[in-house]
């Protein structure tokens, strides 16, 4: 079946942006030009990255970024997403990198140039290592100098920019970088992720202030992560289960976010857990949003569990992608229905969905049909949500090519672009011409 915008969706209207989203860690490589940031520090743990790889190089985006820009164009797409890496822009005393920074003007001048809408995240999980040496987001100070690198890059980038995400997906930050510690910095432990969290939160704020100042004419937000959580029967301790893994990983961003407020489940924390809430902090967290990211994958099924309150349960394998996520394009409408009915959202923008699927090239070509069929259910699901209301303004692939997976490193390819890591060269899977298909048949 061919990729295709489903029928009488508003997603044909050319007000609907279509695009590809990259970010910084993950594709740019030459980290010796840059700061050290606390992925390289964690790629070079022994036993966090399964492939024992690293970003060192990655995509190579930094030297072959002008035909990657090309490659984007000839896709046809309306805007790329791709994030700022802090510590190529700021060296560690604070002075700017001007060679760090000038690629970054490069690249906006160059999207300019072709009439691609410029998305720009300003965190996408890349922490100088400097500032985990200070305790990280487990130090309030971080927010701070993440308030002070926002003001730098956005009065560089005056003017180039459609759009602004603070923070790429706290909850991955908090949750599975300190609290967790299988995402840098490694660390673990309840009394963690919350605090960590509130951080990032508070992070967020000051600089939606910054960019209300420094860009007011951006559309300045965040983008947020979701599973929608699923009870694993009618039993009422798993769907109390469910409920209670919802308010911890859903519920606990979002909520702040739009009403200022952490879920009531916050009462219920022991005091070593709670987050360090100072006065006024929660009326900076709730700046006001011009749109919010939503990035999906699947959903998560829960049932209930003695020692842990809830546990995750696995998805039967018949319908997982390569990453053991479970293909359920049901979850993405139920999401964002769901959430357009609880809260009064602004604008949303689909910023990362796609799926890791074994491609390797046959006769040096990628037919990747499960990741069109992925694409084409999940747009659908999208369409149906803006039919029952919700005001979705773009939808993003994750990812533009095949690049470093974190803790999966290079085994795990999201690219509709296949990425060949012993030459760099890049062959557009199918995925890929379907999906410049789809947008020429607009
Ligand atoms: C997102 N989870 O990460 C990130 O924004 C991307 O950088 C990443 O490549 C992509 O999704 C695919 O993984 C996530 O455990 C990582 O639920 C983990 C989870 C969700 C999102």
């Amino acid at each position: 079946k061919q990729l295709t915008i489903p029928d009488n969706s508003m997603m044909n209207d050319w007000q609907f942006i279509f695009g590809v989203a990259t970010s910084a860690f993950q594709i740019e490589g030459q980290s010796s030009t840059r700061q050290s940031t606390i992925w390289d520090t964690f790629c070079h743990t022994s036993g966090a990255i399964v492939d024992g790889s690293n970003g060192d190089v990655a995509c190579d985006h930094l030297t072959h970024w002008r035909d990657d820009v090309s490659l984007i164009d000839s896709l046809g797409v309306g805007a790329y997403r791709f994030s700022v890496s802090w510590g190529r822009v700021l060296n560690h005393d604070g002075s700017v990198n001007t060679k760090g920074m000038q690629f970054y003007l490069d690249l906006l001048t160059e999207l300019e140039k072709r009439n691609i809408k410029a998305f720009v995240t300003l965190y996408h999980w890349d922490l100088p290592q400097a500032l985990e040496n200070n305790g990280g987001w487990l130090n309030r100070e971080t927010a701070f100098a993440f308030e002070q690198y926002v003001d730098v890059v956005s009065k560089a980038f005056k003017g180039k920019v459609y759009s602004y995400a603070t923070l790429n997906e706290p909850w991955c930050s908090a949750y599975l970088g300190y609290e967790i510690g299988i995402h840098a910095p490694g660390i673990s432990g309840k009394q963690y992720g919350k605090k960590a969290a509130h951080h990032l939160l508070l992070a967020h704020g000051l600089a939606m202030q910054v960019l209300q100042k420094n860009s007011p004419e951006s559309q300045n937000g965040i983008v947020l992560n979701f599973s929608p959580c699923f009870a694993a029967s009618t039993n009422q301790a798993d769907i109390d289960a469910a409920k209670l893994a919802d308010q911890h990983f859903n519920h606990w961003y979002i909520k702040p976010l739009i009403e200022g407020k952490y879920p009531d489940i916050i009462d219920a924390l022991s005091p070593d857990h709670q987050p360090d809430i100072k006065v006024g902090d929660m009326d900076i967290i709730a700046a006001n949003l011009d749109f919010l990211g939503v990035n999906y994958y699947s959903r998560s099924v829960y049932r209930s569990c003695e020692q842990d309150e809830f546990k995750l349960v696995a998805p039967a394998t018949f319908s997982v992608t390569q990453m053991g996520w479970e293909i359920y394009p049901q979850g993405l409408s139920k999401l964002l229905i769901d959430l357009n009915k609880h809260y009064t959202l602004p604008p949303v923008y689909i910023t990362e969905n796609g799926a890791a699927m074994n491609d390797e090239p046959i006769q040096g070509k990628i037919i990747d049909l499960d990741r069109v069929a992925y694409f084409n259910t999940h747009l659908a699901a999208v369409d149906t949500a803006m039919k029952q209301g919700v005001d979705v303004r773009g939808y993003f692939a994750w990812s533009l090519m095949d690049n470093f997976e974190w803790a999966e490193g290079y085994e795990k390819r999201f690219g509709i672009v296949y990425v060949d890591y012993q030459t760099q060269q890049r062959t557009l899977k199918e995925s890929a011409k379907q999906y410049r298909n789809m947008l020429l048949n607009r």
